[in-house]
């Protein structure tokens, strides 16, 4: 999978894309992650890439030009073209699948008060929020959704993370879990795990997690 970013704080991709499952994937050539400077694009003396809104108000907007000018220069026909705002809807373990599924990906990430209007209506293809509260940039927002998605793509994961198990794949929380010692200070390890009875296992970990999840996260059952 190819995934261009475009931003205009391209130092804050060093580092969390270069440690462990990610950095793996970037070796191997699963993920062929590039991130490109939107000031790159702009072409006057000062690399002006944002402008005063039109009819007054607070703040300033995403200048047109510089994003269109990356995108024609870093896209295809086939590249899925996103914007990361708070506006956007909301990213979730099902928009991770589905954009894992994709051979080409444009992210670009949004800073002051928002993007020109012909941005979104002439090039974005979708527009994803992480959740409701402001950042002061996109470039976080990026970097989570590149995260999720890049352990979803076939070979990330090695047979001790499999992807498969976990929580929101089955739509519940995790049960709890323990390792050993199953006696830490005194706090022990409850007795159907010590048991060796598979089946009452399995029962009990559905039961915990329907219990947490309906205590915790009402709202996914
Ligand atoms: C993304 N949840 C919060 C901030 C404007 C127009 O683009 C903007 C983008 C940002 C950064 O993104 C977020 C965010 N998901 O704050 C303001």
């Amino acid at each position: 999978m190819k995934i261009d970013v475009l931003t205009l704080f391209p130092a804050m991709f060093a580092g969390p894309l270069d440690e462990s499952i990610i950095k793996r994937a970037r070796e191997s050539g699963l993920l062929d992650l590039r991130v490109h400077n939107l000031r790159d694009y702009a072409h006057d003396r000062h690399r002006t890439v944002d402008d005063r809104p039109f009819g007054g108000g607070p703040g300033m907007l995403l200048k047109p030009e510089p994003i269109f000018e990356a995108v024609e220069n870093l896209t295809s026909e086939s590249t899925r073209i996103i914007l990361l705002s708070p506006s956007g809807r909301t990213f979730n373990q099902a928009i991770a699948a589905e954009l894992a599924e994709s051979k080409e990906l444009l992210l670009i990430s949004g800073h002051y008060e928002g993007f020109d209007e012909r941005v979104r209506e002439q090039l974005a293809d979708d527009e994803l929020s992480i959740g409701d509260y402001v950042l002061t940039n996109g470039a976080l927002p990026a970097m989570v959704i590149i995260d999720a998605m890049t352990r979803l793509l076939p070979g990330v994961l090695g047979d001790e993370e499999s992807a498969q198990e976990e929580s929101f794949s089955h739509g519940l929380l995790e049960y709890p879990q323990y390792t050993r010692p199953a006696d830490f200070r005194g706090m022990k390890v409850p007795d159907v795990l010590l048991s060796g009875d598979h089946a009452e296992i399995a029962r009990w970990r559905g039961e915990q997690a329907r219990l947490r999840t309906s205590e915790r996260r009402p709202d996914l059952l």
